[in-house]
C-alpha cells in the first residue's frame, strides 16, 4: 500500500493545538495519557466502511456527487476488492485503528444467496490480508437487513416467513465472516424493523418474530464460538414510522421481555437519540446505568434539518458529556467510537473524508480530556453525593432500603413538619462544567 489511493495525503501527524495545518491534530496524539490510559486506547476510533466507501452523498432531492477515483462505480467482486486497499489507505493515514461494516458495504449482493455469499468470502479474503498488513481490527460487522427491496416490510418483523428465513441466513453469514475476521463485536440495527401503519400490523408477532431472530443469532454465536460483543441499535423512526427499537429504554425493555438481557447490549447512536427526543448523555446514562452500554456510533445530527444526516461531531460540550459516560463506566471493554457519519452532499473531494475524521478526533480528544478533569475535579461528584445525602442515614435509609412503609412516612411526617429542599444549583453547575471546556 503505498499512496495509491490518497496521493499528496500524508499520514496526519499530531501537531498541537498552535498548529495551523488542516492536515494534522490539534489535540488528539494517541500516544498521550490521560489518566491510565492512551488516547487511543480510551477512544478506539473506527471507521464506518458504508459512509466511508460507499455513500455517494445523495440526498432525497439529488443524486450522487461523491468523487472517488478508484471506484469504477460496478459492483464487481474485483472493484469490491479494491475498495479494501483505498479504506485501509485511508484508515492507516488518519491512524484509526478499527472499522465497521455492513455485509453490502464490502461485496456486493449478487443474483442468489450463493452467489453474493460467495463474493462476500472473497472480499473477506481480501480484508483479511490488509488486516494483517496493517494491524487494523474489526471493532463489529453486521448484515444490511434494510436496503434490498425484499425488506420492504422489515426483515425479522417481515409478515412473510420466507423473507425472515433470507434475513436470518445473511445474519449467519454476516456473523460467520465477523468470527473470521477477528470481529470484537456484532451489531443488530432494525433498519425496517418497524411499521408504516398499525392497520396492517399484527405488533405482538412481530415482535415474538424479532426476538427469535435474537436468539437464533445467539445459538449461532455459541455454535461457532465466536466471542464477541452483540449489541442492538436504538433508532425512533425513519425509514419506518415507528421502529421497535426507538430508544434505550424500549430496547432494554424488549430485551429483558424476550430474555435477551446479558446477551446483547447497545450500540448508542447520537442522532439517533435526538431524533428520538432525547439528548445523547441520557441515552448512554439509561444503558449504562442498566450495564448494557456497549458501543457507539459518534456523529451528530442537525437540529433544523430534523433527518439522520448523520454527522461529523464537532461540539466540544457534546463529546464532553460522551465521554463523561465513557468513562463512568470505566471505558469501553469491546466498544469503541464509531464515526457513522458522511460529510455533506457539498464535500465531495477525498480529502473532505479527512478533514471530516480528523475534525470528529479532534473533538473527542478534547471530550475525553474534559470529562476526564471534571472527574478528577470532584466539584460535580461532590455535588451530586451531597444533594441525596438525606437517603444515607436516618429515615431516608429506611426508604432505601425498604423497611419504610406508608404508614412509616406518614408518622415521620407528622414528627417532622415541612420538610427543607435547597437549590438544584443548574447554572452553577454548567459554570463548572465550562470552566474545563
Ligand atoms: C443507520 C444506522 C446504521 C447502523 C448499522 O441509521 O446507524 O448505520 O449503525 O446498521
Ligand atoms: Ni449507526
Ligand atoms: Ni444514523
Amino acid at each position: 500500500m503505498s499512496g495509491e489511493f490518497f496521493p499528496g495525503i500524508p499520514t496526519i501527524p499530531f501537531e498541537g493545538p498552535k498548529s495551523r495545518n488542516p492536515l494534522a491534530f490539534k489535540h488528539y496524539n494517541a500516544d498521550e495519557k490521560v489518566g491510565n490510559k492512551t488516547m487511543k486506547e480510551h477512544l478506539r476510533f473506527a471507521c464506518a466502511y458504508w459512509h466511508t466507501m460507499r455513500n455517494g452523498l445523495a440526498d432525497p432531492f439529488g443524486g450522487p456527487t461523491a468523487e472517488r477515483p478508484w471506484d469504477d462505480g460496478t459492483d464487481s467482486v474485483e472493484n469490491a476488492r479494491k475498495r479494501v486497499w483505498a479504506m485501509f489507505e485511508f484508515m492507516q493515514k488518519t491512524g484509526i485503528e478499527f472499522y465497521c461494516f455492513h455485509d453490502r458495504d464490502v461485496a456486493p449482493e449478487l443474483h442468489d444467496l450463493a452467489a453474493s455469499n460467495d463474493a462476500l468470502d472473497a472480499v473477506a479474503d481480501e480484508l483479511l490480508q490488509a488486516q494483517n498488513q496493517t494491524g487494523i481490527k474489526l471493532l463489529w460487522g453486521t448484515a444490511c437487513l434494510f436496503s434490498h427491496k425484499r425488506y420492504n416490510q422489515g426483515a425479522g418483523t417481515s409478515p412473510y416467513a420466507d423473507v425472515f428465513a433470507y434475513a436470518a441466513a445473511q445474519v449467519k453469514k454476516a456473523l460467520e465472516v465477523t468470527h473470521r475476521l477477528g470481529g470484537e463485536g456484532y451489531v443488530f440495527w432494525g433498519g425496517r424493523e418497524g411499521y408504516a401503519t398499525l392497520w396492517n400490523t399484527d405488533m405482538k408477532r412481530e415482535l415474538n418474530h424479532l426476538a427469535r431472530l435474537l436468539h437464533m443469532a445467539v445459538a449461532h454465536k455459541k455454535k461457532i464460538g465466536f466471542r464477541g460483543a452483540f449489541y442492538i441499535e436504538p433508532k425512533p423512526r425513519e425509514p419506518s414510522t415507528h421502529q421497535y427499537d426507538s430508544d434505550s429504554a424500549a430496547c432494554l425493555n424488549f430485551l429483558r421481555e424476550h430474555g435477551l438481557m446479558g446477551e446483547l447490549s447497545l450500540n448508542i447512536e447520537t442522532n439517533h437519540a435526538t431524533l428520538a427526543g432525547h439528548t445523547m448523555m441520557h441515552e448512554l446514562r439509561v444503558a449504562r446505568e442498566a450495564g448494557a452500554l456497549g458501543s457507539i456510533d459518534a456523529n451528530t445530527g442537525d437540529e433544523l434539518i430534523g433527518w439522520d444526516t448523520d454527522q461529523f461531531p464537532t461540539n466540544i460540550y457534546l463529546t464532553t458529556q460522551i465521554m463523561m459516560e465513557v468513562l463512568r463506566m470505566g471505558g469501553f471493554t469491546t466498544g469503541g467510537l464509531n464515526f457513522d457519519a458522511k460529510c455533506r452532499r457539498e464535500s465531495f473531494e477525498p480529502i473532505d473524508l479527512f478533514h471530516a475524521h480528523i475534525g470528529g478526533m479532534d473533538a473527542f480528544a478534547r471530550g475525553l480530556k474534559t470529562a476526564h478533569a471534571i472527574i478528577e475535579d470532584g466539584r460535580i461528584d461532590a455535588f451530586v453525593k451531597e444533594r441525596y445525602s438525606s437517603y444515607d442515614s436516618g429515615f431516608g435509609a429506611r426508604i432505601e432500603s425498604g423497611t419504610a412503609t406508608l404508614e412509616d412516612c406518614e408518622a415521620h411526617i407528622l414528627a417532622t413538619g415541612e420538610p427543607l429542599t435547597r437549590s438544584g444549583r443548574q447554572e452553577m453547575l454548567e459554570n463548572i462544567v465550562n470552566e474545563f471546556i
